[in-house]
């Protein structure tokens, strides 16, 4: 452990909280996780005990002195594979404390996220998130530990890292209490498989560019419906496919 160990591996409130969502992170590079998830909302939930965040450092469970935790592949080829032992030793240790409602690992030919993904995992009491790195983990982790498998889109990142904070984010500010306005995840883009319709602000006109005179006009049925009608043609010209059912 490093000495400012500390600021990465507890990222959680001090106090923790009753019903907390609490995801455990195994990654290599600890310190790539600290910031996105210490700011803003994240930093809210964890605060308010909403969400405790712990990351692993997976060297902690390295196979010798040098933190050794990966290795070349079996039958030839670039890249080196994570390893067994760590990932398993670690993973144990974690088990011990909890019981774990999905042990997923970020890869890019994991099933893609969507809001839908995100609202289930939200739902959930205790997630470990296992970060690839190199080619990716030995396949038997896989087979006997991961139970979902994750990707945020068709491209391929230089680690789970990025794409564990992406996860975390979407899940953490569904949780009840989190946002101030509990009513706004639910107008989000995709909430309702409709993306969101135009917002405005002052001044009423800026450089001669005008707010619809609609939202100005103080009904609330029929902004609802202006919206409403925004977020249909917003999403079929942008999203067909959300459309489909
Ligand atoms: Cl989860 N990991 C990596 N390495 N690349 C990705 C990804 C995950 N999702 C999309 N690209």
């Amino acid at each position: 452990m490093t000495a400012n160990n500390k600021d990465h591996n507890d990222l959680s409130s001090p106090t923790g909280g009753q019903g907390a969502l609490h995801i455990d992170i195994i990654s290599v590079l600890p310190d790539l996780l600290a910031s996105p998830l210490s700011h803003s909302i994240m930093k809210r939930a964890q605060d308010k005990g909403l969400l405790a965040i712990k990351v692993h450092p997976l060297r902690d469970w390295a196979v010798n002195e040098y933190g050794q935790v990966d290795d070349y592949q079996y039958g030839g080829g670039a890249g080196m594979v994570m390893m067994c032992e760590p990932l398993a030793k670690l993973i144990d240790s974690l088990r011990e404390e909890r019981t774990y409602d999905e042990i997923i690992y970020m890869t890019p030919d994991g099933e893609t996220l969507n809001q839908r993904t995100a609202n289930n995992l939200s739902l959930k009491q205790n997630l470990i998130l296992i970060c690839g790195h190199y080619k990716g983990i030995d396949q038997r982790i896989r087979d006997h530990y991961v139970t979902k498998e994750i990707s945020i889109g068709d491209y391929v990142l230089s680690g789970g890292e990025l794409a564990a904070a992406v996860l975390v984010d979407a899940i953490g500010r569904l949780l009840p209490g989190v946002l101030n306005d509990e009513t706004s995840a639910l107008t989000d883009s995709f909430q309702d498989d409709l993306l969101a319709p135009p917002v405005y602000t002052r001044p009423a006109d800026f450089r001669g560019w005008k707010v619809p005179d609609i939202l100005l006009s103080g009904d609330l049925k029929k902004i609802d419906e202006w919206r409403y009608e925004q977020a249909l043609e917003r999403t079929t010209t942008r999203r067909p496919d959300l459309l489909k059912d």
